[in-house]
């Protein structure tokens, strides 16, 4: 019990304690500098701005309709050096469910232009639960590869966690931590990662022999590469998810998808039924969120866009040997429609198609099965 009273004194010591119900919108969001400890004592309410986290993906099979913002506490910072970010939320309370969303920021700051690159809705399954799966701390963690889990606690990846950020000199990004079962008491949030913040002192980047002096071109962050990943014929990496594609019960093409007309764009052949799609952002890594379509089925789901590519891994069912693959929007990043390059590797080549989404219409690309 003493050892309990002391280890809860040092804790609360180490915290910067912060206001009772305040920094409830993105514009009065606190503002933090270090990859420390904060602690938020109190939430309630969310705010002068209420409409400001609707209609948000991840949350629109929850109880409030995409609505993210619940006793909500907005957290903002901006990154001083690249690296990894990670981050904890523990509720004070251990059986309130807290989910979140993390925002990147305009180099302005602008929150009216903010853009959604991870969101967590996941909880308990049904109103009551107060431990599953997808309850206690949530956040950011090394190990974890999705970037969204919705509302509920029922897809293979929920566990309340997702994959870190990679982040970036000079981006600003801001993130809206919600407790979802109760106004009253806050939460922890401590970070970790290799990326600094603002007022972070030197980099802890260990001491590596200096590299030979290089000339460095210019930074080009706002346009891909001119040549992209496709290029390489065998993919490097092991890919994120590996899908067996189910038979679906629909054999005639598929014309629309969750009420967008599709059209197919390309076919490509393929030499075999497990292929290695890989997907990136053709433009500016700008938060686009996308999933994709087999046919009528959707195998993989939101899945944030960026300039370098992301793997999957699709085995095709047998049955049939023309499949329509079709790109979906999920949220849109700054421009519309996303535009996601897309390749296709069946072992021998590797074929890359652009897909434009938009919110009426998408394209596919038909795979044919030699
Ligand atoms: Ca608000
Ligand atoms: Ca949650
Ligand atoms: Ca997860």
């Amino acid at each position: 019990m003493l050892r309990t009273t002391i280890t809860f004194f040092a804790l609360f010591l180490s915290f910067s304690l912060l206001q009772a119900q305040a920094y409830q919108d993105c514009a009065a969001a606190k503002e933090i500098c270090k990859k420390q400890s904060y602690r938020f004592d109190k939430v309630g309410g969310e705010g002068a701005d209420t409409k400001e986290a609707d209609l948000i993906a991840c949350f629109m099979n929850g109880a409030n309709a995409g609505q993210a913002e619940e006793n909500s506490t907005w957290i903002k910072f901006e990154v001083k050096s690249s690296g990894t970010l990670t981050f904890t939320i523990t509720p004070l309370v251990s059986t309130h469910d807290y989910d979140f969303i993390v925002f990147k920021l305009p180099p302005d700051g602008n929150c009216a232009y903010k853009q959604i690159v991870r969101c967590m809705a996941s909880g308990p399954t049904y109103r009551t639960e107060r431990d599953g799966p997808c309850m206690g701390p949530t956040g950011l963690r090394e190990g974890e590869t999705d970037t969204s889990e919705d509302a509920g606690c029922s897809d293979p990846d929920d566990n309340a966690w997702l994959a870190p950020l990679r982040v970036k000199a000079g981006e600003r990004y801001v993130i809206l931590a919600s407790n979802v079962t109760e106004s009253g008491p806050g939460f922890t949030l401590n970070f970790g990662g290799s990326c600094q913040l603002g007022c972070e002192e030197k980099p802890v980047v260990a001491e590596r022999p200096k590299p030979k002096p290089k000339v460095t071109p210019p930074p080009v962050a706002e346009k891909p590469a001119e040549k992209p990943v496709a290029e390489k014929p065998a993919p490097a990496k092991e890919p994120e998810v590996v899908v067996e594609v189910p038979p679906s019960p629909k054999k005639e093409k598929t014309d629309v998808l969750e009420g967008r007309k599709t059209t197919v764009k390309e076919e490509v052949k393929v030499k075999k039924r497990e292929i290695i799609l890989t997907l990136r952002d053709n433009q500016v890594e700008d938060g686009d969120v996308v999933s994709v379509f087999v046919d009528d089925q959707k195998v993989l789901k939101d899945i944030a866009l960026k300039t370098t590519a992301r793997q999957f891994k699709l085995t095709l069912p047998q049955g049939k040997n023309e499949f329509q693959i079709t790109v979906f929007a999920e949220s849109f990043g700054r421009r519309e429609p996303n535009t996601a390059t897309v390749t296709i590797f069946d072992g021998v080549n590797t074929q890359k198609i652009d897909l434009e989404a938009g919110r009426k219409a998408q394209e596919s690309v038909k795979v044919i099965v030699e």
